[in-house]
């Protein structure tokens, strides 16, 4: 197959690409199909990687107004509407939700999620649906599953051993929530019990740490000296992190060093944070966002995930990659040209990255898997202004998705 006329990952050039068995083989600037060779047209927009969305709750995904909405816009608001919800969950109910969201998803280009699931239920349904799920979509979508235990580990009845038997029954990730569990004490042996259950496994790590406006909230201290000690490193994520935006600079200096240390991959969700964040500030009142710039600067690899759609935490979401980085940029300041050109990067290789999926097996290059989106834009900094359409998204050299360019007409 030739992809006809694509600007590879922000080249001003046009190209053509070949993909042969299921892999990138040739870009050049006119390629001649081969007798029968299948040519698609890429209309000159941008070739990039497929997107990462490294932080979502499947589970709980359209669900808003379910069984009231969520008027305050406080996280713990979300955790109690939430909590409601979940006594009425069905297998059949969250498979639904989840894959008509990860159609949603799939159309905007996403071929890579890690998908949090709620494991404090006695019953564990969300799971045994998103495991369902996992192996349906596996042709068209990598989807990792979080053992996430949103009322607490410590603080829950038998939390441990549901978050055991997650792992048993193939959760890919272990999750955790140190700062709502009842005490710090709870939430630094919550991290300590999370970290030794995926060593023990073989399992990643990735923690909702710190989602909250305390400075005093430093789980991500324990978390990354964990992952320092242990040699887990990469394989260890921090979500939100937002107390990061609180805590004073003379600490989150000395606190860079550990980071930079630990290796750990950091999940940002600007969309959800700039909205649950500052909730309890009259004025001034924060941005409830981690130090997104401050991370990237330091060479710490930060991603952006989407976090909620349509759901307690958040009314809004669209399974859209576009409108999270627009949020994150804005909120973050990261606003020069440069930096809106490279930005596709937090929801692209700095997704893999935190999936840890192999270097060899993600991004444009010859002999890698092709799997890739075309948007119709030239570059990333027209595609966010126009929101651009995927106007194809290529999987193992299959076309998965593709989209007619919207069509409107002026008077002037
Ligand atoms: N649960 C939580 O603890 N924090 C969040 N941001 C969401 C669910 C969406
Ligand atoms: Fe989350």
């Amino acid at each position: 197959m030739i992809i006809h006329d694509v600007h590879i990952e922000n080249a001003s050039e046009h190209m053509d690409v070949r993909i042969e068995k299921g892999t990138f083989q040739q870009f050049a600037p006119a390629i001649e199909p081969h007798e029968g060779e299948e040519v698609i047209d890429g209309q000159g927009g941008v070739l990039i990687p497929p997107f990462v969305d490294p932080h979502v709750h499947l589970d709980a995904a359209l669900t808003a107004g379910d069984p009231e909405w969520n008027e305050t816009g406080t996280l713990f608001d979300g955790i109690r509407i939430w909590y409601e919800r979940k006594k009425t969950l069905t297998v059949q109910d969250v498979k639904d939700r989840a894959l008509h969201t990860l159609r949603m998803m799939a159309r905007n280009g996403i071929q890579y999620v890690r998908s949090h699931v709620d494991v404090t239920d006695p019953g564990l349904t969300a799971l045994h649906a998103l495991l369902e799920v996992r192996e349906q979509v596996a042709p068209f979508m990598t989807l990792q599953l979080v053992a996430f235990p949103q009322e607490g580990i410590l603080s829950f009845p038998h939390g441990k051993e549901l978050m055991e038997e997650a792992v048993k029954e193939g959760a890919d990730v272990v999750g955790g929530i140190p700062h709502y569990e009842f005490t710090s004490e709870y939430g630094r042996e919550s991290l300590r019990f999370l970290m030794d259950l995926a060593q023990r496994n073989d399992r990643l790590v990735d923690v909702h740490c710190d989602e909250i406006d305390d400075p005093a909230s430093r789980n991500l201290e324990t978390l990354a000296t964990l992952a320092y000690e242990s040699g887990m490193a990469d394989r260890v994520t921090a979500s939100h992190t937002t107390a990061m935006g609180s805590y004073n600079d003379a600490y989150a200096y000395k606190l860079f060093r550990l980071l930079r240390m630990s290796g750990i991959n950091f999940v940002s969700n600007p969309l959800v944070n700039m909205h649950l964040g500052g909730r309890f500030d009259t004025y001034p009142k924060r941005r409830g966002l981690t130090r997104v710039k401050e991370l990237n600067e330091a060479g710490i690899n930060v991603a952006f995930g989407e976090d909620d759609i349509q759901d307690p935490w958040s009314p809004l979401g669209a399974g859209n990659m576009l409108d999270v980085v627009r949020m994150g940029l804005y909120a973050a300041q990261i606003m020069g040209y440069r930096q809106i050109m490279d930005a596709y990067r937090f929801v692209t290789y700095n997704g893999a990255a935190t999936l840890h999926i192999a270097p060899e097996d993600y991004g444009i290059a010859v002999d890698k898997p092709a799997n890739g989106v075309v948007l119709n834009a030239p570059n990333f900094y027209h595609a966010l202004n126009e929101n651009a359409e995927t106007l194809y998204s290529i999987r193992g050299g299959k076309v998965i998705v593709r989209t007619k360019a919207k069509e409107t007409s002026t008077a002037f």
